[in-house]
C-alpha cells in the first residue's frame, strides 16, 4: 500500500500534492516527453491517467514512456473498466457516490474485481463525487448521472461522510474535465473538515491562484489536466503553488 500510505503521511504532515492528469485521447504520444520533463522539474507527485472514453490504444505506451524516464507514480483514473493497464502503479477504484447509477456504484466493480485481485496494481477505493461545474461534462453524460449542485455544500458533505463510513479510502471531488467553474472553496472547506481521509480536488482548475485557494480550503491533492494540455509550462507554477501549501 505504498502510494496510499504515502498519501496518509503527507496528509498528516500537511504536505500537499499535485497530480497531472493525462487523457490518452487528448495528449499525443509525441508530447508526453515534454510533459515528463516538466513533471520531473516541478517534482509532480503523480501522473493520473484516464479519460471519459479513451478510444486509442496509447494507454500502455504512455505509461511505459513515463516509467522509462522517471519514477513519478502512475495512477489509473479510469473512465471505464476497459482502461486497465498492469504497467501502472495504482488504480483509483472509483465508486460514483454522487450518482445513483448502480453500475457505477457496484456493477462494474463486480465485473473487474477478479482481474484486479490478481493484478500487481495497488487498488485504492475512491468515492468519486461529481460537482456541477457550469457545463454538462463528459462524465455526467457518460455516467448518466446528475452532478451535485455547485452550491449544495451540505449534500456534498453528507455524501463524502457516507463514502468514508462505507470504508472508501479517498474522496475525489471533480467538477469534470474542462469545467467552466471549478468547485467552490466553501464546498471544499466543508467537505475537508467533515472527513479524515485524503481529499482530491479537480476539474476546471486553470491558475496557480485557484490551486492555492483549493489547498488552503483543505484539498490534499490537486489534479489538473485540461489547462496543462493547452499550456504544458503551467505545470511548474501549479506544482509550486500546491507544494508551497
Ligand atoms: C478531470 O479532475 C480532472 O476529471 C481534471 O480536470 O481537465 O479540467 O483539469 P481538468
Amino acid at each position: 500500500k505504498r502510494i496510499y500510505n504515502n498519501l496518509l503521511s503527507a496528509k498528516k504532515e500537511q504536505r500537499k500534492k499535485f497530480a497531472v492528469l493525462i487523457d490518452p485521447d487528448k495528449l499525443h504520444l509525441k508530447d508526453v516527453d515534454y510533459i515528463i520533463k516538466l513533471g520531473k522539474e516541478a517534482a509532480v507527485d503523480s501522473f493520473f491517467i484516464g479519460g471519459s472514453l479513451v478510444v486509442n490504444d496509447a494507454l500502455d505506451e504512455i505509461i511505459l514512456t513515463i516509467k522509462k524516464h522517471c519514477d513519478i507514480p502512475v495512477v489509473l483514473f479510469p473512465g471505464s473498466s476497459r482502461q486497465l493497464s498492469y504497467k501502472a502503479d495504482a488504480l483509483l477504484f472509483l465508486s460514483l457516490i454522487s450518482g445513483r447509477n448502480p453500475e457505477l456504484l457496484i456493477g462494474k466493480h463486480v465485473e473487474t474485481a477478479p482481474f484486479l485481485k490478481i493484478s500487481p496494481l495497488e487498488i485504492i477505493s475512491t468515492g468519486y463525487m461529481l460537482i456541477d461545474g457550469g457545463v454538462p461534462t463528459s462524465v455526467s453524460y457518460m455516467s448518466n448521472t446528475l452532478p451535485i449542485p455547485a452550491d449544495k455544500d451540505s449534500i456534498a458533505v453528507c455524501t463524502a461522510i457516507a463514502g468514508e463510513m462505507l470504508g472508501l479510502k479517498l474522496i475525489y471531488m471533480d467538477a469534470g474535465s474542462g469545467a467552466q467553474r471549478p468547485i467552490n472553496t466553501s464546498m471544499i472547506e466543508a467537505v475537508s473538515t467533515a472527513i479524515d481521509i485524503p481529499l482530491i480536488v479537480g476539474g476546471g482548475i486553470r491558475t496557480p491562484e485557484q490551486a492555492k485557494a483549493n489547498i488552503k480550503a483543505g484539498a490534499d491533492i490537486i489534479v489538473v489536466g485540461n489547462a496543462i494540455e493547452k499550456d504544458p509550462n503551467l505545470i511548474l507554477e501549479l506544482a509550486a503553488a500546491v507544494h508551497e501549501g
